[in-house]
């Protein structure tokens, strides 16, 4: 088997080169061969110095994210930096691209540390709901002080080696030739007998107690009793740091470093990790190639096309929108102006960039002006019917290689490329609300979408910064199919017994950011309606159909599931009577608690993405959870509703499905995959590949 670490010997240094691509994570091949390779160059009585480089794009991504939460394999991480750090020989870090957890951990066991000006450092492990396991938290302190190591392990953050804090990690800085000055380094360090520096009896970031306890008191106080765990972890890791004896606080850091490993927390954002980077693995991307975007049209100036046209125009794009008559051209560029001063208070986009960014800009009345987009957005037609007339007339004016894309969640993108005679170039680009804000689009392929279409079309969402996920061209895409059975799913609970308000909170208790009733205030209750009645659950919506008749239609109309004054939403006895009423027609009453709310909502919504998968709709179960995250705030820490329910127990949630649907009511069935699963002891993520 190939080594993942090179071996050479340059008048008397060892260079041990890092070979695991593609970011040189630390795994067990890896660990052993760079154990293997420190030991050669201790027992070569020629090697006087030893350089740790990576080859590649960076030196090393840190610890094999895949092996977490397995038994560990020996020589596990930090007992290896620990090694690394006891050499009796002098080792130089030089690092490039990228020394990120581990990998920075790894360079701060070295003796020096020489590295590229703009090569970025940083402590991500917080975002996997881990800290720093492998004597970060002990020793970048002692190099930085408290205030710095903690920006960097509670925020996660990368920064650039060559800028402020992060330089005091450095012996040298370049801005090229890395190679040549860690060589040029190490003979100097022989020259000059210059023994081995371990960074366990660095004194200077410990050296002012008070400066420490301040920084560790205003990051106690910044994350407040009830934070995630992980930040509170590193805390106490850093504040031991400079209590504890080098040993003892290692020790220390190892227990933290494991139960956290072990945590659902953990485990989920692991999951997260994984999923985003499988998001982007669709079947177009090896057959497929991006077209040149220059021009992007948008048809309609509505929330979402305005939206669209404000997102593309910040990209860099040049933009026609298309409206249909001069008055909606008027009220769409208003509304796209909100947008574009939003964006400036937001910090999205310069005021001077804002200036002159409407010169990039066409509105037309006149579908002609599209001739010579590449790529053209509708975001107009609310039905199929005018959806397909206009791809027909846009046939008519675009030039050959131009990308049509529907924005609606609705469409059948097999349907409307029948009404053109380029279905190679059609699919759908549904960006989720506010388009400003939500990171999702959906990106929806047709029976005959092409794969330069596809990837033009990805390619796209990436420019604006969102995160493309692939899906069927069937109506009903990911987040409009899980949020309707979500909320019917809420409804069954109010029928049942809960109030709105009981369940808002009990959502908001497991970590969405607003419960289903709060949110339907917000969208708007006819638009709730509307979805529930695409995704086929008319047969439940007969409490929010009443809420519509007696003019609730949510906070703009200041009545909706609650009543809104300039206080904000309360309870409103109105709807409990109204829910009374409709209770005594179907006969409700059984009074679920907290769990029993959480767990239906979640269960309707994992059955739903189990059968977007059965159903081919989607590629994994990763995808939906990724798109749930992205669009539709699921909270990150859950990992998405399909890694939600593995956790809760599929078995668990199948047997409440069951229960639901025994009152004949299909939409409760549990899915076959869902029974497959459970029969083969496997799980959602087992599917993810
Ligand atoms: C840690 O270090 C714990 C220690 O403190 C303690 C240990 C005891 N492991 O993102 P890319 C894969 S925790 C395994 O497209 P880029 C990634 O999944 C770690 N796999 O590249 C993808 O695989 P695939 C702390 C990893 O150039 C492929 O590499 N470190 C790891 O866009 C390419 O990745 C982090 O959290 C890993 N550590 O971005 C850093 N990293 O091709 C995580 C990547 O099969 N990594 N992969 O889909 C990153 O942030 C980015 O990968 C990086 C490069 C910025 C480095």
């Amino acid at each position: 088997m190939a080594l993942t670490v090179g071996y050479e010997v340059d008048e008397g240094v060892a260079v041990l080169s890092l070979q695991n691509p593609p970011v040189n994570a630390l795994g067990i091949a890896l660990r052993r061969d760079l154990l293997a390779a420190f030991e050669t160059a201790l027992a070569d009585r020629s090697v006087r110095v030893i350089v740790l480089i990576g080859q590649g794009k960076l030196f090393c991504a840190g610890g094999d994210i895949s092996e977490f939460g397995k038994p560990f394999k020996a020589p596990w991480v930090p007992e290896l930096f620990n090694t690394v750090e006891q050499s009796t020989k002098p080792v130089i870090a030089a690092i490039h691209g990228a020394a990120l957890g581990g990998g920075m951990e790894l360079a701060l066991a070295c003796h020096y540390r020489v590295c590229e000006a703009r090569a970025r450092i940083g402590f991500p492990e917080v975002s996997l709901g881990l800290l720093p396991g492998a004597g970060g938290t002990q020793r970048a302190p002692r190099l930085c002080g408290a205030e710095t190591a903690l920006e960097l392990m509670i925020t996660g953050k990368s920064v650039a080696a060559g800028s402020g804090a992060a330089r005091v990690f450095f012996d040298l800085i370049v801005k090229e030739g890395l190679r040549e000055a860690a060589m040029t380094f190490a003979q100097r360090l022989v020259e000059k007998g210059l023994p081995v520096r371990r960074t366990r009896d660095a004194r200077n970031g410990l050296k002012d107690a008070a400066a420490y306890q301040t920084a560790i008191a205003k990051w106690r106080k910044r994350l407040g009793k009830g934070g995630a765990e992980a930040p509170g972890e590193i805390l106490r890791c850093v504040e031991a740091a400079a209590l504890l004896p080098f040993d003892v606080g290692m020790a220390f850091e190892r227990a933290a470093f494991d139960t956290l490993e072990q945590s659902e927390t953990s485990r989920a954002l692991r999951h997260v990790f994984f999923a985003e980077n499988k998001v982007a693995k669709i079947p177009e991307a090896k057959a497929g190639h991006a077209r040149a975007l220059e021009q992007i049209g948008v048809i309609g100036g509505g929330t979402r096309g305005a939206g669209l046209v404000a997102l593309s125009l910040m990209a860099g794009f040049e933009v026609v929108l298309v409206e249909k008559d001069a008055p909606s051209l008027a009220r769409a560029l208003t509304r796209l102006r909100r947008l574009l001063d939003r964006a400036v208070s937001r910090g999205q986009l310069s005021a001077l960039r804002r200036d002159g960014i409407e010169a990039l800009l066409h509105g037309k009345t006149d579908m002609v002006a599209l001739s010579e987009a590449d790529l053209v957005i509708v975001a107009a037609g609310g039905d199929a019917l005018e959806q397909g007339q206009i791809f027909a007339q846009l046939d008519a004016v675009v030039k050959d290689g131009a990308v049509l894309a529907s924005a609606s969640p609705f469409a059948d993108i097999g349907a409307l490329a029948e009404r053109t005679g380029c279905a190679e170039d059609v699919l759908g680009l549904h960006f989720s609300l506010p388009t400003q804000m939500s990171d999702l689009v959906e990106v929806a392929v047709g029976p005959a979408s092409g794969a330069d279409a596809v990837v033009t079309a990805t390619t796209f969402a990436r420019k604006l910064g969102k995160v493309p996920v692939r899906v069927l061209g069937v109506p009903g895409r990911i987040g409009g199919r899980l949020m309707a059975a979500y909320q019917a799913a809420a409804d069954r609970l109010v029928m049942s017994g809960a109030l709105p308000q009981e369940v808002d909170r009990a959502m908001r208790r497991w970590g969405m950011a607003l419960g289903p009733y709060q949110l339907a205030d917000v969208m708007g209750l006819e638009r709730v309606l509307a979805r529930q009645e695409e995704c086929g659950h008319d047969r439940r919506v007969a409490l929010l159909r009443a809420l519509i008749k007696d003019g609730r239609l949510g906070r703009k109309t200041s009545k909706g599931w609650y009543r809104y004054d300039a206080d904000g939403g309360r309870v409103d006895p109105e709807v409990a009577a109204m829910i009374a009423s409709l209770r005594g027609q179907t006969g409700g009453g059984s009074f679920p608690d907290e769990s029993d709310i959480q767990r239906l909502c979640l269960a309707a919504m994992a059955n739903e993405g189990a059968r977007m998968v059965e159903e081919g709709h989607v590629m994994r179960p990763g995808d939906i959870d990724v798109a749930m995250i992205r669009g539709f705030a699921f909270p990150r820490w859950r990992g998405g509703p399909m890694q939600a329910a593995d956790s809760a127990g599929l078995l668990s949630l199948r047997n409440l499905l069951r229960t639901c649907a025994q009152d004949g009511d299909a939409f409760w069935r549990p899915v076959n995959l869902l029974d497959d699963l459970i029969k083969n002891g496997r799980h959602f993520s087992d599917l993810n590949g």
